[in-house]
């Protein structure tokens, strides 16, 4: 298949690029619960400079178990741990460097943060990814490109070869604006040993960064393109000669910081939920940042806080009315819900396997009351009504060609916490001191 060279070819089928088994399996995940964890966190931290003492690290009570049941609980599928921030400190016992969980009064220097993590998600049915930041202001190397890649494709092996399947590998652009890593070689070792490892955003990217750190997708989320943000600080973009299928990740800590700072709070409920309506409701995937304490506990007050989300969640959608598609026709989907049934939101599932396809959309109801409109669908696109609305069925118009549902279920949501959406939530964008 040749890829397009111009967007608006993929309006023709035969040029329309689909996704992997394994991209469409990430993509119908959803949602993730990313860890901060590191240095930073004792020492009132975003970034550190690599100079913090490893004596530092020391969490009294950490319980990664409790870690994991709360992204269990928050129906999260997925965690991504940062295995390695910015300032370089290991939160495994590398052979690579002294400076990390070896060196620090964690256990007497014999503790590994990433299998104890690796078990308690295997006990909770959750899949593991590593965040490895290619910046590293520790280690001595990296000021020498060539002696730093051999470094770090030794972290990434050994990573990759000691945890079990690793789901997610995750690439932070910060701080690596204008450096050049050896792409091909990581990506060869991730082939080699993580072949079902979704990679995000740089080098041989699967997935990519949302463009913001505020959690937010904005119609239309095209899952084809060429380009993608490389962080939050500078204007570069990471360009590809050729669009690929690459599906947005939002992330979004939920204080603050990425990493738990004393006096943060958590995120309101309202705000939490106009994110998840932001994202996954917008067919790219949530990564939440729930960083743990200094204890290596959740913050009662965040964990207070991730079950009230988890309980509002299944308030809107934990009792699904499933349509039936009782037919698809040049674009035009009839939905049959049985009896008049009551509706506030809709949630539409476009079939993927050939494409994206859909690039906008209009919901009617029954007697021809137009209910809902957008662009793109994708994974899933969840649309809130504003009142509640009876009808027996639905009628849809797909723009797209060969555009196909695979799914239509609609939500009775009266009484639940319901967001109030808007861009109001969206952060200043300015580097941490460092
Ligand atoms: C950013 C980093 O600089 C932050 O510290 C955090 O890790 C976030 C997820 O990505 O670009």
């Amino acid at each position: 298949m040749t890829a397009p060279s111009h967007p608006e070819s993929l309006s023709r089928s035969e040029h329309v690029l689909a996704p992997t088994p394994a991209q469409l399996a990430w993509q119908r995940d959803g949602l993730g619960v990313f860890f901060h964890f590191g240095v930073n966190t004792f020492a009132g931290r975003e970034w550190s400079d690599g100079t913090l003492s490893p004596q530092l690290f020391d969490p009294t009570d950490l319980d990664v178990e409790e870690w994991a049941a709360l992204a269990a609980e928050l129906g999260a599928k997925y965690v991504v741990l940062t295995a390695k921030h910015h300032d370089g400190f290991c939160l495994w016992p590398t052979a690579t460097t002294d400076y990390s969980v070896a060196s620090s009064p964690w256990k007497d220097g014999g503790g590994d943060l990433i299998g104890e993590l690796a078990e308690a998600c295997r006990r909770h049915g959750l899949k593991l990814g590593l965040y490895l930041s290619p910046w590293d202001r520790h280690a001595p190397q990296y000021e020498d490109p060539a002696a730093y890649d051999e470094f770090y494709l030794t972290q990434l092996r050994e990573l990759c070869t000691a945890y079990g399947p690793l789901h997610e590998l995750w690439f932070d652009g910060a701080g690596s604006a204008g450096r050049n890593y050896d792409w091909e070689r990581i990506g060869e070792l991730i082939e080699e040993l993580q072949p079902g490892a979704m990679i995000f955003n740089m080098g041989p990217a699967t997935i990519r960064w949302v463009g913001n750190e505020d959690g937010l997708a904005c119609d239309p989320v095209h899952y084809v393109t060429a380009s993608a943000d490389l962080n939050n600080y500078d204007d570069d973009v990471i360009e590809s000669a050729v669009p690929r299928y690459l599906p947005p990740e939002c992330d979004v800590s939920l204080r603050r910081g990425w990493f738990w700072q004393p006096g943060e709070e958590p995120k309101s409920l309202p705000h939490l939920l106009a994110i998840h309506d932001r994202s996954i409701g917008l067919g790219a995937n949530l990564l939440l940042n729930i960083p743990p304490d200094r204890r290596g506990r959740i913050d009662p007050q965040d964990a207070a806080r991730v079950r009230e989300l988890a309980r509002a969640l299944h308030e809107r959608f934990g009792s699904p009315h499933e349509g039936e598609l009782v037919s698809q026709d040049d674009g035009v989907v009839q939905v049959a819900l049985g009896d008049e049934t009551s509706l506030d939101h809709i949630e539409l599932v476009e079939r993927l396997e050939e494409g994206q396809r859909v690039h906008r959309h209009r919901v009617l109801a029954e007697d021809g009351t137009e209910l809902a409109v957008g662009g793109t669908i994708g994974v899933r696109r969840l649309h809130r009504l504003p009142a509640v609305v009876r009808t027996s069925g639905l009628r849809i118009e797909l723009d797209g060609e060969a555009a196909v549902l695979e799914a239509v279920r609609v939500h009775d949501a009266t009484g639940a916490p319901v967001p109030d959406l808007g861009d109001a939530y969206l952060a200043p964008t300015s580097a941490p001191e460092a």
